[in-house]
């Protein structure tokens, strides 16, 4: 269907000025990429404006040696398109950061993304003009684009965060966080290297730069679970065989909680002999990807003395890979369960420490006093560095919002309303901010990212599509309808352990003000991608129940 715009929009915009563009995209990334395309099909004057200075989001800027999808590579592609699974073949199982780029970017260029996309143009700032019932938005150098409509694609973990550690500038060499990865080649061999962090990032680079410094020291505050990714290359036999059931795999990444292939195994923790139990996880331990976490039993994730049973099995295993087993104690978390925070995937992490070249610094026992313009002084001393690499994490979900000044009804900052924490409708809408869908904002299901991200957009398409045909200017959620969302969210975190992990997950940011451990934030629906799923549906089904049009 193509959709005259110039009626359309004049309709909807009966009375108001004309704006530059009907549809402003912020964000090249994986969901930027979709909604300009599905905006292109339907013949809609809309533009990207990127930050940066090329496409692909987090694939774009994650260089950091070993990044990588802990996602099976042909899950998380997109699948919208028969010619683009039937065209494109995934190389790993787990694809590398640099295919996925050139994923991103075949996609682009097959369907002429580009023409639509403005570089460099990051969003500093965004106003409605309730009068006009249209977005004023500000770029970074100080221009302005008007806009009827906003969707936001600005990403989940798009704004690094850095540690605040006395002397930080005064370090002479480079020194980065892993989201800041430089694009040109950096040196590591022969060099001293340390990483600060022992999350999923730090615990994909650390073997890689293992490999390749002279020295590398972690300094880790918590150990984190982590378990092997199990990656392997796919043959062109395998990807014959993945194309013919393309169908089969994301209808069941539709129907299984995190939108993986993977799904719970149902027998029952307790009905099963720990024999049972424990071949399972020998089973899964060996299996790829996400296994060990979502094809385990239910109980793993609701139960404290199942997890805790299980939690033990994997510290085994690590205390088997690391040889010295002072620094295995070191290496297992003891102050939460396996699973509870979302699960890094490792190739050969354990062993790194077995390594000549790695240390592990445990900043318990010897704190982080500064940072000197040769290196960093703990509570033990000093080393010498040549670089220093932050693994410290992100300011998850919110940041990206956060960081632009965005002005809604009655001059409210969306930055205030968020202050302790985000509210939506459903993750897709925020009540008093019209005219705005967030395409992978805060609240939307907790899964294999594009699982969600797609229908995100295929709503947000067919709001605006209902906005034209009706001739409405303005959609606002109600403040009831996101009341509500906010109790499902919320309930959603009562109900699994995860809703107490001290991670990304419930805002937790130790770098960040007013995201201490224990104010939690609902960053995420955790009530499983099918529920969720059929809850967007069924608000679109009654005629976008929850919002208000005029
Ligand atoms: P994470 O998972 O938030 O990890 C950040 C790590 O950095 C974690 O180990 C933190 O320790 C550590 N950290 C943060 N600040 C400090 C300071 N100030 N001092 C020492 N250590 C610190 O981010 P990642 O980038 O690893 O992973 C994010 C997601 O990316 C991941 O889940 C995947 O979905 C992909 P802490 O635990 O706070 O003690």
């Amino acid at each position: 269907m193509s959709i005259d715009v110039a009626t359309a929009g004049a309709a909807s915009a009966a009375g108001a000025r004309a704006t530059d563009h009907e549809v402003v995209v912020i964000g090249a990334g994986v969901a930027g990429l979709y909604q300009i395309k599905r905006l292109m099909d339907l013949g809609v004057d809309a533009v990207v404006l990127e930050g940066d200075g090329d496409l692909g989001g987090t694939w774009y800027k994650n260089r950091y040696p070993g990044s990588r999808f802990d996602s099976e590579s042909y899950t998380y592609g997109y699948s919208w398109s028969r010619e683009l699974l039937d065209e494109w073949h995934w190389v790993e199982r787990f694809s590398p950061q640099p295919e996925t780029l050139r994923y991103l970017n075949f996609v682009a260029d097959k369907f002429s993304l580009r023409e639509r996309i403005r570089f460099n143009c990051f969003v500093d700032a965004m106003t409605f003009d309730e009068e006009g019932a249209f977005w004023r938005l500000r770029l970074r150098d100080g221009s302005e684009v008007t806009t009827r409509f906003v969707l936001t694609a600005v990403g989940v973990l798009s704004v690094p965060t850095y540690p605040r550690i006395e002397g930080m500038d005064s370090f002479q060499g480079p020194a980065f966080h892993t989201f800041d990865w430089p694009a040109e080649p950096l040196e590591l061999a022969g060099k001293r290297v340390a990483v600060i962090g022992t999350g999923a990032t730090a615990i994909q680079a650390i073997p890689e730069i293992a490999k390749q410094a002279a020295q590398l020291v972690v300094f880790q505050r918590r150990p984190n679970w982590a378990a092997p990714l199990n990656n392997s290359p796919i043959s062109d036999e395998e990807m014959a065989d993945i194309r013919r059931r393309y169908d089969e795999i994301f209808d069941r990444c539709s129907r299984t909680a995190a939108g993986f292939e993977h799904d719970a195994d149902r027998r029952g923790f307790y009905n099963v002999s720990r024999e049972e139990r424990m071949e399972l996880w020998d089973r899964l331990y060996d299996g790829p990807g996400f296994g060990i976490w979502l094809q385990n039993f239910l109980e793993i994730f609701l139960d404290e003395q199942a997890n805790a049973e299980f939690s033990e099995y994997i510290a085994d295993r690590i205390r088997r890979r690391v040889n010295d087993p002072v620094l295995a104690e070191k290496l297992i978390p003891k102050d939460h369960g396996f699973g509870i925070q979302r699960v890094p995937l490792e190739t050969n992490y354990f062993e790194a420490y077995n390594r000549d070249n790695v240390t592990l610094v445990d900043l318990n026992e010897t704190p982080i006093e500064c940072i000197t313009p040769t290196g960093i002084r703990t509570s033990d001393g000093e080393r010498e560095f040549d670089i220093i690499v932050y693994a410290t994490g992100f300011d998850a979900f919110t940041g990206a919002f956060d960081r632009m000044d965005i002005t809604g009804v009655g001059g409210r900052k969306l930055r205030d309303k968020w202050a302790d924490g985000p509210q939506t409708y459903l993750g897709l809408l925020v009540s008093g901010f019209p005219n705005l869908i967030m395409l992978a904002g805060p609240q939307i299901a907790a899964t294999n990212f594009p699982r969600a991200i797609e229908p995100a957009v295929d709503w947000a398409t067919e709001l605006l599509q209902f906005m034209w045909q009706h001739g409405h200017r303005r959609f606002d959620a109600q403040e009831s309808a996101e009341r509500e969302w906010l109790v499902d969210v919320a309930r959603s975190y009562e109900l699994v352990l995860s809703g107490r992990a001290q991670s990304w997950i419930t805002g937790y940011n130790s770098n960040l003000a007013g995201h201490e451990y224990g104010k939690t934030r609902y960053n995420v629906y955790q009530g499983g991608a099918p529920r969720y799923l059929a809850r967007i549906k069924q608000a679109a089904d009654e005629g976008y129940a929850g919002v208000a049009f005029s």
